[in-house]
């Protein structure tokens, strides 16, 4: 007969195939054995370790549902599943694997002619190659469509471009080889998409300093991008998308992914107090596990998870038939961050005053959890998406 149980509730793994199940656990050992013990000094000393796209490039997490290039051609389903065993060891280890796969890789693959999709794509996908992708400015975050950096010809040189402008909080900027920017052609106005290879610019016009001290997603590696006539070959634009249809496509990718992301985190938190709670002893000698307002709590917390899981299943078999919306994947990416901010944070008081010791990995999702509901779209962002799809008005302005 069925078995209630706590880490699947809904039994979200019969929706898998054994392939995907397969990548899972693929994924799950790295992770777990891999990751999981150098996050908390990478944590402490914001200090990301590079090697680790190479080793998730040979094993194939890499543009993991890129057909060709050297990437794996998995379902959109055990692509997620690979996003969310490495957020649920850390937000900042799975954030520089989405720069790299669902933005850098996936605005090539996209939008990049024959010939740019040979020459990065399979260096990106075995991690040889590090990119990241600058959409976001000092004064332009949630309105991306209002930024500054322009490319305009260059006055004597045909066939090139000089980019001019800033973009921060850029996560893999510091170390990246190429960097997908976005900029307003000059001439048209219109948002444009360049791939800057660091070793092609001329000196001091391509400058990526780390942004430090953050106090969220310290095990990644963020930072500005400053282009000052920064030299980019036309061979080097996308050919045909203008305009936000061209990020934002990348960002459907990533969105989908935190999804999926969140809920690791979230089953994570939910993992470790379960454990505390059953071990800490208050009152009696009673564990924490044993008294109502604990376990409304964990019953809180699991829930969620599991109904986040499965909506996210649920769009990503929408994707690969072709049926996913961008305001289906606005609605998961917005209730699976805020759900599992809140329920890690609600987590976090079972673990007392030990809450405070990095040992006890809660604060580090807590504060990760923070950042990744703000990133690729804040949550009230999407909130104004799903109202203006809703009732045909915009909000925003
Ligand atoms: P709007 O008028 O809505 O749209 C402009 C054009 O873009 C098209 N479009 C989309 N295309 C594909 N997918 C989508 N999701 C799309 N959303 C819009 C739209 O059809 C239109 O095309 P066209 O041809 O008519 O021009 O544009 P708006 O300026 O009013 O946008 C408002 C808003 C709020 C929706 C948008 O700006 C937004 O989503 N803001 C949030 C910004 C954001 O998400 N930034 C993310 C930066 S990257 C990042 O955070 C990476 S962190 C990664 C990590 O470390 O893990
Ligand atoms: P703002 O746009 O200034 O918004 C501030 C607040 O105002 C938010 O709560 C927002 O919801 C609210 N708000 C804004 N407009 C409205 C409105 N019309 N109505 C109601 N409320 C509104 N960007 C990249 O391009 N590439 C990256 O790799 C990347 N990585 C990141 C990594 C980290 C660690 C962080 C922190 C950020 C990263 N970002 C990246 C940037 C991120 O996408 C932006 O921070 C995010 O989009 C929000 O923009 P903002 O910070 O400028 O906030």
């Amino acid at each position: 007969s069925a078995v209630f149980n706590w880490e699947d509730p809904l039994l979200a793994e019969e929706l898998y195939t054994s392939e995907e199940l397969a990548i899972q656990d693929t994924a799950r050992q790295y992770c777990q054995e891999r990751l999981m013990p150098r996050v908390l000094e990478a944590y402490r000393n914001e200090d990301y370790d590079r090697r680790i796209l190479e080793e998730m490039g040979e094993l194939g997490l890499l543009g993991a549902s890129i057909q060709g290039y050297e990437c794996a051609g998995v379902s959109t389903v055990a692509s997620g599943l690979i996003t969310k065993e490495v957020e649920r060891v850390d937000s900042g280890y799975r954030s520089g694997m989405s720069v790299q796969s669902s933005l850098a890789m996936t605005g090539i693959y996209e939008f990049g002619t024959e010939e740019q999709k040979q020459r990065w794509l399979p260096g990106l996908a075995k991690g040889k190659l590090s990119g990241c992708f600058g959409l976001t400015e000092p004064n332009h975050g949630s309105d991306p469509g209002s930024m500054e950096t322009v490319a305009r010809e260059h006055p004597t040189q045909k066939g090139m471009y000089l980019l001019t402008g800033s973009k921060t909080w850029i996560t893999n900027s510091p170390i990246c080889d190429l960097a997908l920017v976005w900029a307003k052609l000059e001439s048209t106005g219109k948002i444009r998409g360049f791939i800057i290879e660091r070793e092609r610019c001329t000196p001091g016009s391509f400058e990526t300093p780390a942004i430090k001290h953050k106090n969220g997603l310290r095990a990644s590696i963020t930072g500005m991008i400053h282009m000052d006539d920064c030299p980019v070959p036309a061979e080097n634009m996308f050919p045909d998308v203008e305009g936000l249809t061209g990020p934002f496509t990348c960002l459907n990718s990533a969105r989908l992914g935190i999804a999926f992301g969140s809920m690791g985190a979230l089953e994570d938190c939910l993992a470790r107090a379960r454990e505390y709670s059953l071990e800490r002893k208050q009152f009696k000698g009673n564990p924490l596990a044993k008294y109502q307002l604990v376990q409304k709590k964990l019953a809180d917390a699991a829930t969620d998870a599991a109904y986040g899981t499965l909506a996210a299943v649920q769009v990503a078999r929408l994707k690969d038939a072709g049926k996913a919306t961008p305001e289906m994947i606005s609605m998961i990416k917005r209730q699976n961050c805020d759900r599992a901010l809140v329920n890690s944070r609600i987590l976090q008081e079972i673990f007392g005053g030990n809450a405070a010791s990095d040992e006890y990995h809660i604060g580090r999702h807590v504060s990760n959890l923070f950042v990744v509901q703000t990133y690729e779209g804040q949550s009230d962002i999407h909130a104004l998406i799903l109202g203006r799809a809703i009732t045909g008005k915009q909000a925003f302005v």
